[in-house]
């Protein structure tokens, strides 16, 4: 049976600093997406994209109760739970969920509905850790706390649209770390979670590395949820985001990687987010993105 994809876009800014990664759904499909999965074998139909106000209409400054600031917590909340929904309807219908983000906030969404009917793993190929919760969280953007919040840590215990019981910590896997904050890093060491910085990709190669990132996450689960941040990737191949950190995945090296996730298996649901075009050139970081999912969905050369 073909593979087919089903293209949900989140267009929401609310878990960053900076306005715009709201335009990533739209960029994403303007560069292509559609024809370069179908070029790939990989049938797609297209849901259209969940409700999000925008960001200027709302109140960023959300008070929570232990914490001081998170912002845009409400709204992310209502995002999630459309998501989520969106995405456990697709795998019931036997498709790949493939979301275009928006802020790293939606993988709370994708992860949950990812993990509705089944136990999960999940790859997350991004610079930073986003493991941060209300507490910790330095900058009080949601898009550095997805992680967590789906692991249920700390506050993100309670609250049932965010914490994702069938997602399991053994098998999440943390790829191309470079930009990690001291409370992040604590529960690297504490918890079960792998995770491999850049310099373990200098040392032993991208191939290496993401072979074992894949029988890691995949161990007694059901499927893999991938989660590409185009910030893994060095800012000179995706200028286009809003967080960028020097010394990223090269071109090559994260082609490579995308192969590997297609031919283990494929991924369960997919997502690609923090793409900006406000701060991209001429849409090439879009563009990036959408032959890194053909890649991830099966594209090869020959
Ligand atoms: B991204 C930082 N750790 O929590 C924080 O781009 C940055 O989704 C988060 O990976 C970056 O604000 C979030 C300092
Ligand atoms: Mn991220
Ligand atoms: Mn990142
Ligand atoms: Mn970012």
């Amino acid at each position: 049976m073909t593979r087919s994809a089903r293209i949900i876009g989140a267009p929401t800014d609310y878990g960053a600093n900076r306005r715009g990664v709201d335009m990533g759904p739209s960029a994403i499909r303007y560069a292509g997406l559609a024809a370069k999965l179908e070029s790939a074998g990989v049938g797609t139909i297209d849901d259209g994209d969940v409700q999000a106000p925008r960001a200027e209409e709302r109140d960023p400054d959300v008070v929570q109760p232990k914490t001081g600031k998170t912002k845009f917590l409400k709204e992310i909340e209502d995002v999630s739970r459309q998501l989520a929904t969106r995405v456990s309807d697709a795998l019931n219908n036997g498709e790949t969920p493939l979301v275009l983000g928006g802020d790293h906030s939606v993988a709370i969404g994708s992860l949950v509905g990812s993990a509705a009917d089944a136990d999960i793993g999940t790859i997350w190929f991004d610079a930073h850790a986003d493991l941060n919760t209300p507490e910790t969280s330095p900058s009080g953007n949601v898009h550095g706390m997805p992680l967590a919040a789906a692991l249920g840590i700390g506050e993100f215990e309670e609250t049932v649209w965010a914490n994702a019981p069938r997602l399991s910590e053994e098998n999440v896997v943390l790829v191309g770390l470079r930009s990690v904050d001291k409370s992040e890093n604590q529960l690297l060491e504490e918890r079960g979670f792998t995770a491999y910085t850049m310099s373990d990709i200098d040392k032993r190669g991208i191939a290496a590395v993401t072979e074992e990132a894949l029988e890691i996450a995949h161990d007694g689960v059901d499927g893999v949820h991938i989660s590409l941040d185009l910030d893994w990737l060095d800012p000179k191949e995706a200028p286009g985001v809003g967080t960028p950190v020097r010394g990223g995945a090269t071109y090559r090296e994260a082609h490579a990687a995308m192969e590997l996730v297609a031919n283990h298996d494929g991924p369960r649901s997919f997502e690609l987010v923090e793409v900006n075009p406000t701060l991209d050139q001429h849409n090439e970081t879009a563009s990036l993105a959408t032959e890194l999912a053909a890649s991830a969905f099966g594209k090869t050369i020959l």
